[in-house]
């Protein structure tokens, strides 16, 4: 059987959603705005310079472009301070041993990550070397809902798009793996990733099994 797995990082590998509320917030605070995690929800999946953009927009400030570059990078070296204290104890349950699985049935596993951190991140947690390929924000320019890096992490696991199936926790990834033609698996609440194809609440509840009834060839 033909079946490509592609993997989103924060919030589905790891949960670094919860370190990237916590930078942003603070960022927001700069700029006078509290940022809620019901608004967070948009800024998941969502490239660096598209969330302060989102952020602003919401607070309905504008700064100088060199601001925006200082909020930014200020932005990611808290965001680091969270990452550096990471191990392997923060990989989500049941989402190393679903990739290992899958690995030892042949099935080829990309990651596909807005994140430019992502790299370092999983070398961090010790499973960079789990992955065939790895699509993250240094090597795609559309964000997600675009479906570019999921695209791009099918061609280089030589799948085709139909045979691919995203695990994602945002709705930006959700919609971007139906805009590329690929299952979608929603890692979360229902109530938020109401255009996947199925929602689960954790990896532990994920059969391999499952997801191979479910793509074509
Ligand atoms: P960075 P994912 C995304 O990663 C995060 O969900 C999103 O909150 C973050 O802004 C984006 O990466 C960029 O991350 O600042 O590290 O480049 O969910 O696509 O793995
Ligand atoms: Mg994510």
């Amino acid at each position: 059987k033909n079946l490509g797995l592609i993997f989103d990082l924060d919030g589905v590998i790891v949960d670094t959603a919860k370190f990237h509320f916590l930078a942003w917030k603070k960022a927001a605070e700069e700029v006078g705005f509290e940022l809620t995690e019901e608004l967070n929800e948009k800024l998941k999946g969502v490239s660096r310079v598209d969330s302060l953009n989102k952020i602003l927009g919401w607070a309905g400030a504008t700064v100088s472009p060199e601001k925006f570059d200082e909020m930014a990078a200020n932005k990611n070296a808290d965001y680091l301070t969270y990452v550096d204290k990471m191990t392997s104890e923060d990989i989500l349950p049941g989402v190393e041993s679903f990739i290992r699985e899958a690995k030892a049935k042949g099935y080829p596993v990309a990651l596909g990550s807005a994140s430019k951190n992502a790299p370092g991140i999983l070398k961090h947690v010790g499973i960079y070397d789990l992955f065939d390929t790895i699509v993250d924000g240094n090597s795609v320019t559309k964000a997600k809902p675009d479906p570019e890096v999921f695209t791009v992490a099918a061609k280089a696991l030589n799948v085709a798009a139909t045979d691919c199936v995203v695990f994602e926790d945002s709705e930006a990834g959700i919609e971007a793996a139906n805009n590329a033609g690929m299952l979608s698996i929603g890692l979360g609440s229902k109530d938020i990733l109401t255009e996947a194809a199925y929602v689960f609440g954790e990896f532990t509840e994920i059969e391999l099994s499952f997801i191979e009834t479910q793509t074509t060839t």
